[in-house]
């Protein structure tokens, strides 16, 4: 596979840029730092797709706390480049490297208890996706960093009231022309939903499993012949099952 100046460059940059989800908000409310949240310590990108730090991140730091929302709430998954926010005054790679482009994803998984479950062997449900726009050749990282950090998504209004682990995922492509290469930015929310529907998913994933390291959404040049990250014109498939829709 040809790798672009570009591509090589992202390479080479990478290493400061990574990041972390470590904060929810509802409604706009912000829930505090690690509040309810299964986050890793550190912001080292996941890219082994079979590894169990797949699930939440690599183990890091926990919490007791349950967050409660309402089917329909508007969630904010916060992302930033180190613990508690950028990593000095200026710092240019927060919340993420501006060259980490890629997909940014949630899925929930029904749980007992949110603060106590095990995360490994969950039946995981996509909830929402902001991918590739091709007119305006924007990932879902840009629109990330054009809000701070947050990534902002509805819960669906149908899910069925209970507790849940929610899986929120960049997926960062600006290397991932190479095979292992593409990194994975993911933290679990505890929540416990109330308000909510009758929808309980036909069809749920696994993780790790649901994506393999070949999928054409993780093995995959995000750069166009000029040597920019606008997928080619193409439009860009993420890799898991589509969203829910209610
Ligand atoms: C979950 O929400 C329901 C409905 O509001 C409430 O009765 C229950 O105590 C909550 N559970 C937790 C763990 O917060
Ligand atoms: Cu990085």
């Amino acid at each position: 596979m040809k790798l672009s100046l570009v591509s090589l460059l992202a390479a080479a940059l990478s290493v400061e840029g990574h990041c972390i989800f470590q904060k929810v908000s509802v409604n706009g409310a912000d829930q505090g730092s690690l509040t309810g949240l299964r986050a890793p310590n550190n912001n080292n990108p996941v890219q082994d797709v079979s590894s169990q730090d797949m699930i939440c991140g690599q183990s890091g730091s926990t919490s007791q706390t349950v967050i409660n929302v309402k089917a329909g709430d508007r969630i904010g998954a916060w992302y930033q480049h180190v613990i508690g926010g950028a990593q000095f005054s200026g710092d240019p790679d927060n919340p993420i490297a501006k060259s980490h482009k890629g997909p940014v994803m949630a899925y929930l998984a029904k749980v007992d208890n949110a603060a106590s479950a095990s995360k490994t062997g969950l039946k995981w449900f996509k909830i929402w996706q902001d991918t590739f726009d091709t007119g305006s050749k924007t990932w879902g990282v840009d629109n990330l960093i054009k809000n701070n950090g947050w990534a902002y998504f509805n819960l669906p209004t149908c899910v069925a009231s209970g507790q849940y682990l929610l899986r929120v995922e960049i997926l960062a492509l600006h290397s991932a022309g190479n095979q292992g290469q593409a990194q994975f930015y993911q933290s679990c929310a505890q929540i416990n939903v109330s308000g909510g529907g009758s929808f309980s998913p036909s069809q749920t994933v696994s993780f790790p499993g649901a994506y393999s390291a070949s999928d054409p959404g993780i093995l995959t040049s995000i750069y166009g012949s000029t040597g920019q990250p606008d997928n080619g014109g193409k439009s860009y498939t993420a890799p898991g099952p589509a969203p829910i829709s209610c």
